[in-house]
């Protein structure tokens, strides 16, 4: 069942399959995000784990940034907030796969998250999901918002081999990203945004003093298979609506504490 405060109309599930894109929506007053930020620093991020490891390609994440709804309640409760699930329900059906988050932060000074189509990178099949970027702290055009290219989740734009050094060994061709059509979202502490698995995506340098932080949701059916073991060794997908008919993923429970 979905909240009727979080249905999504037409019109908006139209514009996100136009866009590849929708929002801002909000989970909680920016006040709220503060002891959820608090948490995240003293208990999250700081927190060593020899069995979180990033990726190829995530090289430039905090390896403990990477799916901590498994192993911390307010983390899985964020990451489930109705406000999310429920409007990717409207658009996705009743039946969701919670397979990853992804903590990401930006300090003052750091550089920015390269032009790219989160798909090519996964390792789901198929390739379906929709994602959720949460604003932990604000995300401003100074402080490194993210970017969106309106229309871009319809192609799938070749690779080729990053030419700079930010973390990505191979990303789409820069000559096909038409970055004069990119919008950017500045959100306050606790809206979020919708985007496809295909829809360019960036995020600038931080240029200013704030430091960034954000949290994104990768929600998908329970027919797509997930690669959990290519992610980390005892990594599990979370069933978070509904139901699953097809047994297909190494499922596990939400954290208690
Ligand atoms: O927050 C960022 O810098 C990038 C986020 C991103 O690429 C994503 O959530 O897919």
């Amino acid at each position: 069942m979905i909240l009727p405060e979080y249905q999504l109309s037409k019109e908006q599930i139209n514009r996100y399959h136009e866009e590849g894109y929708l929002g801002p929506f909000a989970v909680c007053p920016p006040e709220e995000m503060k002891s959820i930020l608090q948490y995240i620093d003293e208990k999250v991020l700081p927190q060593k784990s020899d069995t979180v490891h990033s990726k190829p390609g995530d090289t430039y994440i905090n390896p403990n940034a990477q799916s901590r709804h498994l192993d911390h309640r307010i983390m899985y409760d964020l990451s489930t907030h109705p406000a999310i699930i429920d409007r990717m329900a409207s658009i996705f059906g009743e039946d969701l796969i919670l397979w990853r988050t992804n903590l990401w932060e930006k300090k003052p000074g750091d550089r920015e998250t390269v032009w790219h189509q989160d798909g090519t990178y996964w390792p789901i099949e198929p390739v379906l999901n929709i994602s959720a970027w949460l604003a932990i702290t604000e995300a401003t055009v100074e402080n490194s918002c993210m970017e969106v290219i309106p229309g871009s989740h319809r192609k799938h734009i070749p690779l080729v081999k990053n030419q700079n050094d930010v973390g990505w060994e191979l990303v789409p061709d820069p000559k096909v990203v038409d970055i004069k059509k990119a919008v950017k979202i500045e959100l306050k502490p606790g809206e979020f945004f919708l985007f496809n698995e295909r829809t360019l995506h960036y995020a600038g340098p931080n240029h200013s003093q704030k430091r960034r932080l954000g949290m994104a949701m990768r929600v998908t059916k329970p027919f797509v298979r997930v690669y959990s073991e290519k992610l980390y060794p005892g990594h599990t997908c979370i069933q978070i609506k509904g139901e699953d008919l097809f047994g297909l993923n190494t499922m596990g429970e939400p954290p208690t504490a």
